[in-house]
């Protein structure tokens, strides 16, 4: 074995030159790893006993695509294209050979390959998308060419991979191997005998007559989910220059809008993500190896809403759980909205019938406590009711066995007083998972004081394992997520009783990114929770609007009202003179509000609390806020998340208009937060300042 580079090696198997990438941890296209492909394929080319040549990698997977950290860095050479060119023009059959996931500009090499082989676990896609680009290395030009522009599509717009039978079926693998290396230089040698042809994608067109209104109605599919993003709609300019353009034109039309989604502010935001998401599941304080504590049984406390999202997390991953309820009759009706959950996604084609038997086998019912003894981790996911909650954790002490993990669902309590009506607070933890708790990514993990590493080692470990997203956060009312909201909503009921309408309010949240605008989101969770009747005095917002008999989408009338057929909403003229009226009775003058002004008192106090939060040390990072905004709550990812977007709109301007609302308006959340100054006076980033 030659070494070419250092993470690029090339030696032969028969007359087989086997080119071998070995770049931890995913084999990304470092510029070494470029040159070793083009060295390989350059010094495979000029020996005459070699036949054909295998592109493999070592490792847990093929290419996973560019050096995204070589992004914000002066590019070096060689560049993808020459190394690329290398292959497609090489005159001796070239095999990529696929494990783990060929993505991005890991796809774009194979396809430069003659032919493809794969093992059966290998995963194929152009995720760009997801970091605000396009496939920029012909990507967009070959994938269309070898799929068909309906199917390339879908791929490139959703960044979704494909398994290796659907790309066997759509012709992006030619075969499926058992033992990849044995298996791809067979297939070369196969090749070779055979005398099959050099075949380059770049040089078919036989898949690309389509319908042109193909594009149109794609954009109509797909606009509701893509509503704000540029990326997709570029993915689909460059597939339509695919059908209309020369395979040249074409490539050049796709660096043309690659190297424009690059400068963007979007792409940028949806980078610094990526890397957000992966640091945010590191505790500086506790150590890679700590030792997790096995969890392969679980108990759930509650079967509501809640209880039975959070037990289908475990069951998805093969867990079995224990979901107690207190009566038969909550029990029942809890398996039920799980099967119902379960039923619908298998209707939807995303699992089968026998995964939804299988996972509803994983759950078992049960009216008794008792039933956690033996359990590994236990969550209470009861109503929010400090009391009752240490009431449940001084049972869970009774009964569970020593060392399993207490953890409660609370979304704003204190995880130390309810760790103190233990014996053991260091097995006590906060897992704040997010409504509907089997579809939202985020999980905050609240760490109380006597919190142990193990424990919190095994639960950042667990979330992943049930394809959640964790954030680590510290003890205070509403955590990180929550007690930011509370900034908004706080504004956002003054803001109409000023005279702006909720409707103007959350119009002015829709159009930033967000799926929906505070009094929407209000009308859909309900008015009245929390709310007793017989405590109302008509002193609140909430207060009025209950007593006005206004419960939000489930009796059809809350800030709006709703179509009881189709759940259309209008925004209800009532309802604003009603706001008005209470404002005025208040003294407080009816003005016009621009959305300017919406926008800025909805969105800086958010800004000021999360850089509270991060004083504080609540949250580890300013990029953990962000994270749990985009996940949690979804604020849009293309413009990074709260901490990420104040520093694109410049922390010495939001800083300013703190201090400015903060002398006109009322309240602690326009106190601004010595650090933020303090950043913003050092010309520093909220995105990464660390927390403490
Ligand atoms: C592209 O290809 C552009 C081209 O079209 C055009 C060019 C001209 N670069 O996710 P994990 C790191 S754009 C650098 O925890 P998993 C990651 O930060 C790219 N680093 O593992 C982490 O580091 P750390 C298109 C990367 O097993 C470590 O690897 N490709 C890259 O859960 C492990 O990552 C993509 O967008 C990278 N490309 O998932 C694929 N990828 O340990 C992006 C990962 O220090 N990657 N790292 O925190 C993924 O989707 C997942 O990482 C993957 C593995 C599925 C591969």
């Amino acid at each position: 074995m030659t070494d070419l580079t250092e993470s690029v090696s090339i030696e032969h198997d028969g007359t087989v030159a086997v080119i071998t990438i070995n770049n931890p941890p995913v084999n990304a296209l470092s510029h070494h790893v470029r040159q070793g492909i083009l060295d390989g394929m350059t010094t495979a080319a000029a020996d005459d006993s070699v036949t054909a040549i295998v592109l493999i990698c070592d490792g847990r997977t093929f290419i996973a695509g560019a050096d995204i950290t070589e992004f914000s860095q002066a590019p070096k050479p060689p560049s993808l294209a020459g190394a690329q060119s290398a292959m497609e023009d090489c005159t001796k059959p070239v095999v990529a050979a696929v494990h783990g996931t060929a993505l991005g500009g890991g796809l774009e090499v194979a396809m430069c390959a003659h032919y493809r082989v794969s093992d059966e676990g290998a995963r194929f896609g152009l995720p760009e998308v997801k970091l605000g680009l396009l496939p920029g290395a012909g990507g967009t030009q070959r994938l269309p060419r070898v799929t068909g522009p309906a199917k390339a599509l879908e791929m490139m717009t959703s960044g979704d991979m494909i398994g290796s039978e659907e790309a066997l079926d759509c012709g992006l693998v030619d075969e499926i191997v058992d033992d990849l290396r044995s298996g791809a230089v067979a297939f070369a040698n196969k090749v070779v005998e055979e005398g099959r042809p050099l075949s380059r994608i770049r040089d078919r067109d036989d898949k690309l007559n389509v319908d042109p209104s193909l594009f149109d109605d794609f954009r109509k599919k797909i606009a509701r989910k893509t509503r704000g993003f540029l990326a997709p709609e570029y993915n689909i300019r460059c597939i339509e220059a695919a059908v209309s353009l020369d395979f040249d034109a074409g490539v050049s039309r796709e660096r043309e809008l690659f190297e424009e989604l690059m400068s963007g502010t979007q792409s940028s935001a949806q980078q610094y993500y990526f890397f957000a998401e992966r640091e945010a599941a590191k505790v500086p304080d506790v150590p890679k190896d700590t030792p997790k504590l096995p969890v392969a049984s679980v108990g759930v406390l509650g079967g509501g809403t809640m209880g039975g999202g959070i037990s289908m997390n475990f069951a998805n991953v093969g867990i079995p759980v224990t979901m107690v309820e207190q009566t038969q009759e909550a029990l029942d009706r809890g398996l039920a909205v799980i099967r119902g959950n379960y039923e619908r996604s298998a209707k939807n084609g995303r699992i089968t019938s026998d995964d939804v038997e299988t996972r509803m086998g994983l759950i078992t019912g049960s009216l008794d406590q008792g039933d956690f003894a033996e359990k590994d981790m236990i969550i209470e996911a009861v109503f929010e009711d400090l009391d009752l909650k240490k009431k449940i954790f001084a049972e869970f002490d009774r009964i569970c066995k020593p060392g399993a993990i207490l953890a409660s669902n609370t979304s704003a309590l204190d995880i130390n007083q309810i760790a103190a009506a233990t014996s053991r607070p260091e097995s006590v933890i906060g897992t704040h998972f997010f409504s509907p708790a089997n579809v939202m990514k985020l999980l905050e993990v609240v760490r109380g004081e006597q919190t142990s590493d193990e424990v919190i080692a095994t639960t950042m470990a667990l979330s992943k394992q049930i394809a959640k997203i964790p954030v680590l956060v510290g003890v205070c009312h509403g955590f990180v997520g929550n007690r930011m909201l509370f900034m908004r909503r706080l504004e956002a009921d003054k803001l109409v009783l000023e005279g702006a309408t909720p409707a103007q309010v959350d119009k002015v949240i829709y159009d930033f990114g967000f799926p929906m605008g505070p009094f929407a989101m209000s009308d859909l969770a309900g008015l009245d929770i929390g709310w007793k009747e017989e405590e109302s005095t008509g002193s609140t917002v909430r207060e009025i609007m209950c007593e006005s008999g206004r419960r939000g989408q489930k009796n059809g009338r809350g800030y709006y009202t709703y179509d009881p057929e189709t759940r259309a909403s209008t925004p209800d003229p009532e309802v604003e003179q009603m706001l008005r009226d209470f404002g005025s009775k208040q003294g407080i003058e009816q003005r016009d509000i621009t959305d300017q002004e919406v926008l800025e008192r909805c969105l800086y106090p958010m800004i000021n609390e999360g850089a509270k939060i991060l004083e504080e040390g609540i949250a580890l990072r300013g990029s953990d806020i962000d994270v749990v905004w985009i996940n949690g709550y979804g604020w849009p990812v293309y413009t990074g998340g709260p901490m990420f977007w104040a520093d694109t709109v410049g922390l010495d301007e939001v800083v300013s208009k703190i201090k400015d609302y903060s002398s006109k308006l009322d309240g602690e959340h326009w106190q601004l937060s010595p650090l933020l100054e303090r950043v913003a006076a050092d010309g520093g980033k909220l995105q990464s300042t660390t927390g403490g």
